[in-house]
């Protein structure tokens, strides 16, 4: 039986790409039964019910790596965080929000820092460094010159990746940009089918010619917030992790409590201060949402 991945679902129908061919599929009962939704993203067995017309159903859901709530995509591997140097401001507790998601949920996470046309090497190096510094892949990019959108691509290599971060920022014309390039320079049917205007309605896995899909998210993205208690938030800094083994408690919450190897770090300039300010004001809004 053949196997594919799902790269959308509209009414009722799921796309299935198999190789270079996508076909139009119905999910048979039996997932209605048990309550299992095919979701974008998913590898399924099908059957080809239509080789002509492309048409087939759904056997069987492989089983999941990962499942995103907003936007529904499963497999997700790698989330790609934009922010703009400008219009908007970068929201920089947004994107560790985002980052702090992508470790809880064990997706790899790349920040990308668009628009950088509109600003001067000084105002987003500092960003660059401290995102750097944390440990985290920084990619350059601006879809007005064009520069870096060859390395987003790079990143994109083999996997599920999905475009997060505040409205405006610019995921969708980077999405557009990376489809164009590849309609132009290839030129070939599948391609064409896929190309055009994205909308963000429908999560849908775009083909990118560095074998890999990317998924685009409306508007303003939080991946959907997943529960995350306060006394646990530091677990998902990477930046902390090499330092907490000089806390003198071992629960330490790396704010109030003396010897604290964190604390200690960010005077040295070893974690960026900007980075820790921000995880101790979400730390304190999660304390608080937590006592209502
Ligand atoms: N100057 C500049 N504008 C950009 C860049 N990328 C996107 N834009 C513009 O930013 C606006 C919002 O882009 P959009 O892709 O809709 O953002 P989204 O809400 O994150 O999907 C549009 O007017 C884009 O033309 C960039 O690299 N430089
Ligand atoms: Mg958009
Ligand atoms: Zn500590």
């Amino acid at each position: 039986m053949p196997s594919g991945i799902i790269i959308k679902g509209i009414g009722g129908f799921y796309y299935v790409r198999k190789d270079d061919e996508i076909y139009e599929c119905k999910a048979r009962g039996i997932f209605r039964k048990d309550e299992i939704t095919p979701l974008p993203g998913d590898m399924v067995s099908f059957t080809i019910i239509d080789e002509d017309d492309k048409k087939g159903t759904i056997d069987k859901i492989h089983e999941r790596q990962s499942q995103l709530i907003r936007p529904a995509v499963a497999n997700v591997n790698q989330v790609i965080v934009v922010i703009s140097i400008k219009s908007p401001a970068p929201d920089l507790l947004l994107l560790d929000k985002l980052l702090v998601m992508a470790e809880h949920q064990n997706i790899d996470a790349i920040v990308c820092i668009n628009k950088i046309d509109l600003a001067s090497d000084k105002e987003y190096s500092e960003i660059f460094e401290a995102y750097s510094k944390a440990g985290y892949k920084v990619i350059l990019s601006s879809t007005k010159t064009g520069e870096g959108l060859d390395q987003l691509k790079e990143s994109l290599n083999k996997r599920i990746s999905v475009l997060a971060g505040q409205s405006g920022v610019g995921k969708s014309t980077i999405l557009n940009k990376i489809i164009n390039s590849q309609v132009m320079k290839t030129g070939n049917i599948s391609d064409k089918i896929e190309r055009g205007k994205h909308t963000t309605r429908h999560a849908e896995l775009v083909r990118v010619e560095t074998d890999g899909y990317l998924v685009d998210t409306p508007g303003f993205s939080s991946l959907g917030i997943v529960n995350i208690t306060y006394d646990k938030l530091a677990l998902y800094y990477r930046d902390f992790d090499n330092y907490t083994d000089k806390c003198r408690f071992t629960h330490c919450s790396h704010i109030n409590e003396p010897q604290c190897g964190v604390k200690e770090a960010v005077n040295e300039g070893l974690i960026d201060k900007g980075r820790y300010m921000r995880y101790i004001s979400l730390y304190s809004t999660l304390k608080q949402q937590k006592q209502y």
